[in-house]
């Protein structure tokens, strides 16, 4: 009875740690319902090793049980000597062959996979994103445009898009389960790859190469909006200058706190100082009151911008902020983020995407 008991109480543990586990996937961020390209030849490479590696399992494992049940000494049967296959030629040779065809099974689509994700020879006739990785967030520059992003990244959909990236210091990797395969960020070299997504959305980004004490919170958003909707986004992101909005008292003073207290000084508000391949210290605030997130990670409310101007060591241990600035009252905050709030030069928005 106790025994029946145990064996209860652990499938009833396995039961709930196998329904947790079932809802980790996330719609727009899981590598087996993919949204993209590189994820959708990532997913058959996948599925094709683990049919490989399923198949042999079974073989082997029935082979097995056939030989258990069938070979096994009846009770009083006495012991006989069977055929010795030691050095057989034809064993050796079967054994040696098979894995070779399977390997050869599961090499060749990789291969050929690999070098087709890598090959650029079309790039100047695609949008081209140069991304840096920074500890620990993203920056995102359209090549031609003389406009950037951080944080968001907007593509059109069903177009191929061509990111180039780099590491502003450590090693990261550029990584969209939904849309793409993983690619390194080295600081020495530029790694390309294109991304082409199917459908409009907001898609999850990880940073995959350990990086520091908040590399699980180097996340960032890929938007994926129509072409039309693209093209007017770019537009909007030009013509956005943080000087000529109308602003309320509040916010205005806000906006000069902003520059009295040295924020201008890794922040970006608008594309009109643009230069082409600088590299900013801190992350773009152009389109801030767009983000689908503060920081990459925080949902956009006010209590989290309170919480990141306040003490932002809080929410990414070893981020490059903290300590960077005088230390700000809270009815400073208030007007500063009135300011930030007010930075949203689109319609376009991962909002409106989601
Ligand atoms: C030394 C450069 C530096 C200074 C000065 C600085 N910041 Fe930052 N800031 C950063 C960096 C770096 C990050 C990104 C941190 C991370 O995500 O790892 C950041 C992030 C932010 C974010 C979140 C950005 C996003 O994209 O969601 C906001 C908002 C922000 N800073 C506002 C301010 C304000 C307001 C001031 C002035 C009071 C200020 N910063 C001063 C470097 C700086
Ligand atoms: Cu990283």
């Amino acid at each position: 009875m106790k025994d029946w008991l145990s064996k209860f109480r652990a499938l009833v543990l396995f039961g709930i740690v196998a329904l947790v586990l079932s809802a980790c996937g996330r719609e727009n961020l899981t590598a087996l319902d993919p949204k993209g390209y590189g994820a959708e030849v990532s997913l058959k490479l996948i599925l094709l090793t683990t049919i490989v590696m399923t198949s042999v399992f079974l073989v082997v494992i029935i082979l097995l049980i056939i030989v258990l049940v069938r070979f096994r000494r009846k009770k009083g049967e006495p012991l006989k000597n069977v055929p010795q296959v030691e050095g057989s030629k034809t064993l050796e040779a079967i054994w040696t062959i098979i894995p070779i065809i399977l390997v050869g099974i599961m090499a060749v689509p990789t291969v050929v996979a690999t070098f087709q994700l890598a090959d650029t020879s079309d790039k100047d006739e695609h949008i081209n994103i140069n991304v840096t990785g920074y500890q620990y967030w993203w920056h995102f520059e359209y090549e031609n445009e003389e406009i950037a992003t951080s944080q968001d990244m907007y593509i059109p959909v069903n177009k191929k898009v061509y990111v180039n990236l780099i590491s502003n210091d450590v090693l990261h990797s550029f990584w969209v389960p939904s849309i793409s395969g993983k690619l390194d960020v080295n600081p020495e070299n530029v790694n390309t790859m294109f991304i082409q997504a199917y459908e409009e959305g907001v898609y999850f980004g990880k940073c995959a190469e350990l990086c520091g004490p908040s590399h699980s919170l180097m996340d960032f958003k890929v938007v994926v909006v129509s072409e039309e909707e693209y093209e007017q986004w770019v537009n909007d992101m030009k013509s956005f200058n943080s000087q000529e909005l109308e602003l309320d008292a509040v916010a205005a003073e806000g906006r000069d706190l902003f520059e009295e207290k040295g924020c201008v000084a890794c922040h970006a508000t608008d594309s009109q100082n643009f230069v082409p391949g600088q590299k900013p210290i801190g992350p773009d605030l152009t389109q801030f009151a767009d983000r689908s997130r503060i920081a990459g990670i925080l949902h956009p409310t006010e209590e989290n911008l309170y919480k990141w101007l306040k003490d932002p060591e809080s929410v990414k241990p070893g981020n490059k902020m903290t300590g960077a600035y005088p230390e700000l009252s809270d009815e400073e905050i208030e007007k500063i983020s009135a300011y930030l709030m007010q930075l949203s030069p689109s319609e376009v928005t991962a909002a409106s995407k989601e």
